[in-house]
């Protein structure tokens, strides 16, 4: 943990938040699928004077002077990108995935062109065409939807759908989608249409690194990802493409849509990318998937309702609806309780986003603390009291107080013991 004494002397408020935000990453457990604990390393690189600098370009053309080692920093981050990953090319620079998506739209489609992407409610993201994001604004997006009996892809009507929208771009790839994605399925689609296919790993990049969860790499044009989530980087986000794109996605990141590169990030970025490449980080993600399967095996015998009927990946999304409790009263009733995730929307949803029937959690963040299959079933055995007892303070607090206790047992990459 970063003693941060010039900040405790300098602005004792910011100092005081900073700590506050710090204990409640020890004293709780933390479900969202899309968080992570960064290592101590990451987190120092995070925090160096990189930040000082200004660096428009590419290593070895660069508008400034003064580059000698951030071009270095910045090739040792593509190089290890590109190595794990497979990748012909890698762009580092994008400050994160919505930026990184709407440079693959600028790089490989011209506005106005038709896109296809999974539907928001159905758990795409909002970059990959949906109305209220400039990719679904500038660009006509035509959106798939998952299978009302199964919900999971049907790669038939992807293939139906394109064959009548002939896009320029497909896009797979999701945030609240609990099954393998199948690239390379969605790669002969967009190959039989004349699309160019992009995928975006952001949620699964560290499973993807780890050979946990098939790669898309040889099947997708483009690739795009965060850097933060199960990759257990700094936050920023990252292009791989095929060489044929690299010269456009270099030139739509920047000097399309960004300035100055953030050296520090890119610097932390090459730390985890280098920890993603290690014997640990692969055992990590097989437990991140291990340990997702017994939560969601537990909740079903609690008599919860998957979406899916279970996992292949990291993640989980309950339909509360049989429980008679909506997902955003379960959610502040469960971070009361020290449990933290995100009420989220389910297919095919009859309530608001805002208020949807479902809560989405998953396990990146707590396989990270060491939390194995036997805490998982202790986390399920805690949910199931909180939404039973939905709203009653006593179980709260009691469950509250047992799992700061049990936190304690499992230190937090990056933050110190109390
Ligand atoms: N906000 C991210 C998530 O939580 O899944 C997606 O961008």
């Amino acid at each position: 943990m970063a003693k941060l004494e010039a900040l405790q002397k300098a602005d004792p408020d910011v100092f005081a938040l900073v700590r506050l935000e710090e204990k409640r990453q020890r004293e709780t457990i933390r479900l969202i699928p899309s968080e992570n604990y960064v290592s101590a390393a990451v987190l120092d690189a995070s925090g160096t004077v990189l930040t000082n600098n200004y660096s428009e370009g590419y290593p070895g053309k660069r508008y400034y002077q003064g580059q000698e080692f951030t071009d270095r920093l910045e090739e040792i981050a593509r190089t290890r990108a590109t190595a794990l990953f497979g990748a012909d090319h890698a762009n580092v620079q994008p400050y994160s995935g919505s930026p990184a998506n709407l440079a693959v739209h600028f790089a490989l489609a011209k506005p106005g062109d038709t896109t296809m992407g999974l539907a928001l409610p159905h758990g795409g993201h909002l970059t990959h065409g949906w109305g209220v994001s400039i990719t679904g604004t500038y660009w006509k997006p035509v959106r798939y939807a998952l299978s009302k009996e199964t919900g999971r892809i049907d790669y038939d009507d992807v293939r139906r759908l394109a064959l009548e929208a002939r896009p320029r771009l497909i896009w797979c790839g999701a945030t609240a989608y609990p099954r393998v994605i199948e690239f390379e399925t969605m790669g002969a689609i967009a190959r039989e249409v004349g699309a160019l296919l992009c995928a975006d790993i952001a949620h699964i990049a560290g499973l993807v690194a780890a050979g946990v969860h098939p790669s898309p790499v040889a099947h997708a044009d483009v690739v795009t990802t965060t850097t933060h989530k199960t990759l257990r980087g700094p936050r920023g986000g990252m292009i791989l493409c095929k060489k044929e794109h690299a010269a456009a996605i270099d030139k739509a990141v920047f000097p399309g849509l960004q300035g100055g590169p953030h050296d520090h990030t890119t610097a932390a970025i090459a730390v985890a990318l280098g920890e993603a490449a290690t014997p640990a980080f692969r055992n990590y993600a097989a437990q991140i998937v291990r340990n997702a399967k017994v939560l969601a095996e537990e909740l079903l015998a609690l008599g919860f309702s998957l979406v899916t009927g279970g996992t292949d990946n990291h993640l989980i999304l309950i339909d509360l609806t049989n429980k008679g409790v909506a997902g955003k009263p379960a959610a502040q009733a469960l971070e009361r309780a020290g449990l933290v995730l995100n009420y989220n929307a389910v297919p095919f949803d009859p309530r608001k986003p805002f208020d949807p029937s479902g809560i989405r959690l998953g396990t990146p963040a707590a396989t990270s603390r060491g939390m194995r299959e036997p805490e998982m079933r202790q986390i399920t055995r805690w949910m199931g009291e909180v939404i039973k007892k939905l709203g009653d303070d006593t179980t709260e607090r009691r469950i509250a107080g047992e799992v700061r206790e049990f936190c304690a047992r499992f230190p937090a990459p990056g933050l110190a013991a109390e």
